[in-house]
């Protein structure tokens, strides 16, 4: 049971996927395809550490993986499957409290951020969280994550974890086989690309993010290409001329955003957009933009939309993936149970 390359990462059903989501994560997720064993979750226990409608929810799972899909994974290739239907996670989490201090989660700043001022009527899943995405990872005891800037502290929380599961039961990890004394291994964050943190369009000091209460604030995946068009044209900017290089962006967050949301689309480097842009109005920029956002993220739309006609076959991709995900996991949470000491009949 050697530690071999793979990775994990997940998206949240808790709407349809934003550009965020898409240039932060998804596409190093693609890239990754080709090098690497994947594993692509859709992460449904999380979701539901906020309320979430029953109906609404699944046919976000659906939306989501069709949306996977639509943007270029390959369930034949890389394991799409949804959190729920591999039991690993839960378990593996519950141990994972165990393991993990309350000092830790309690600098999260996630939580703190989602929980907002009315901490007291916060979930206890929500606050755990950190410790469900350690188990996630772990349960297939994977050695990349691929995510956006915002999940780096998470990351760092999951080798934390991994480390001090490795540290508490040492001698055991050794009598069941692994010499080195290693059972998890120490995941490495995958935060790279010219988006890993892609900004509100209503405000650039603010993720963009599927939760905003205004609409305006995001691109989503699923927006045609009127409203594409129409959240970009409104979207918020200063009255000065777009800057001519990087230095140029001091203290012009939105301005930052709009320029590496191009770049990012169109594969160029910021400095060549600025070189075509600097020192035109907003309004032609946003009109290049406009276009390049409706050509890209119109296509992934349509073709998940497309999909989505179809949820049975949506069914059938996640059943797969979720078998093939249990043949992996399974093995592993079983050596857990044996390290800590649980009795299997
Ligand atoms: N604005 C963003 N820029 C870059 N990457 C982003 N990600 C999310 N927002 C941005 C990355 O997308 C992956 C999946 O995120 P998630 O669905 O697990 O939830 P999240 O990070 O909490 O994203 P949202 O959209 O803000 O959802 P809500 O509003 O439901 O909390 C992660 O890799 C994340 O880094």
């Amino acid at each position: 049971m050697q530690i071999q390359p793979r990775v994990f990462s997940g998206m949240q059903p808790t709407g349809s996927l934003h550009l965020g989501n898409y240039l932060g994560a998804m596409v190093n997720w693609i890239e990754m395809q080709k090098t690497h064993d994947c594993i692509y979750c859709v992460v449904d226990l999380h979701a539901i550490t906020v309320w979430q409608d029953p109906v609404e929810l699944k046919s976000a799972i659906r939306q989501v993986t069709a949306t996977y899909i639509a943007a270029g994974l390959d369930p034949k290739k890389s394991i799409l499957f949804n959190q729920s239907q591999v039991s690993a996670h839960a378990e593996l989490a519950w141990v994972f409290n165990c393991v993990a201090r309350l000092g830790w989660l309690n600098r999260m700043t996630q939580f703190k951020e989602k929980a907002g001022k009315d901490r007291e009527q916060a979930s206890v899943g929500l606050y755990a969280y950190p410790n469900l995405m350690a188990a996630d990872i772990l349960a297939y005891r994977a050695t990349h994550v691929p995510v956006g800037e915002d999940q780096k502290q998470h990351l760092e929380l999951a080798r934390d974890i991994a480390q001090k599961f490795n540290n508490d039961f040492g001698k055991e990890i050794v009598e069941h086989g692994f010499a080195d004394g290693i059972f998890f291994p120490q995941p490495e964050p995958v935060i790279t690309g010219p988006a890993t943190r892609v900004m509100s369009l209503r405000d650039g000091s603010k993720k963009m993010s599927k939760s905003d209460p205004s609409d305006l604030s995001r691109i989503n995946i699923m927006d045609d290409a009127d409203t594409i068009a129409k959240k970009i044209q409104k979207a918020k900017t200063d009255p000065e001329p777009l800057p001519a290089d990087k230095d140029g962006f001091a203290g012009r967050p939105e301005a930052e955003n709009l320029v590496g949301i191009y770049a990012a689309l169109t594969g160029e480097p910021v400095e060549k957009v600025l070189g075509d842009y600097g020192g035109q109005q907003f309004s032609a920029f946003k009109k290049a933009l406009a276009e390049v956002a409706t050509e890209k993220v119109g296509r992934i739309g349509d073709e998940a939309k497309r999909l989505m006609d179809d949820p049975a076959e949506i069914d059938r991709v996640l059943a797969d993936g979720s078998a093939r995900a249990r043949v992996i996991a399974a093995p592993i949470m079983d050596k857990v149970k044996d390290i800590v000491g649980f009795v299997r009949s």
